[in-house]
């Protein structure tokens, strides 16, 4: 996470290592500093540069996103529970999820009912058919709502499925929470 890396970056770039840089070692994209992805090879990932060049090599099967069984179909009120928490979409733009940036407000209650809030909030965008994430990083910021969240922009640049991890971090402990979108090109 980006807090992490600044606590201890304290010390100085010479003690910080290659946290987030070009080439260092990651799991999810939001370990990459802006303007990298983290690309999964066989053993682990790492910190790249978008490579243009998968876009032609990856481009999705005849029939698209008619045919993807695996994402989730976007309406306003789509819910889901983690091991604490229940996360539900007010609004999304556009919607139903597209190509590129999203904005996304989500509703983040336990499993009481009760709102959840002073979240820490990490979204993770990942092709799990190109073993990719993505080079922008998500905002998370508290909405006038209780435990509601505006999470902009969700980048989604190229067609496919992409799953959508929303990591939390809260007084109730970590939960995570994906949803996934097929993007027609
Ligand atoms: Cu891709």
């Amino acid at each position: 996470m980006r807090r992490a890396i600044t606590l201890v970056c304290v010390l100085g770039p010479a003690a910080c290592g290659a946290d987030g840089v070009l080439g260092a070692p990651c799991e999810v994209g939001s370990d990459c500093d802006d303007g990298l992805m983290c690309d999964l090879h066989q053993g682990g990932g790492s910190c790249q540069q978008p490579h243009a060049e998968d876009e032609d090599e990856f481009m999705p099967v005849p029939g698209g996103c008619a045919l993807e069984t695996r994402d989730d179909d976007y309406a306003l009120g789509l819910a889901k529970a983690g091991a604490w928490a229940n996360v539900t979409f007010v609004e999304a733009t556009p919607a139903p999820p597209d190509r590129g940036d999203n904005t996304w407000v989500v509703d983040v209650h336990d499993q009481a009912g009760n709102p959840v809030e002073d979240l820490a909030i990490v979204v993770d965008p990942f092709m799990p058919d190109h073993a990719h994430g993505t080079t922008i990083r998500c905002d998370v910021t508290p909405a006038d709502v209780p435990g509601r969240y505006v999470l902009a922009p969700v980048n989604l640049f190229m067609p496919g499925l992409w799953e959508v991890t929303l990591g939390l971090e809260g007084a109730d402990g970590d939960d995570a929470i994906v949803f996934s979108f097929c993007i027609d090109p």
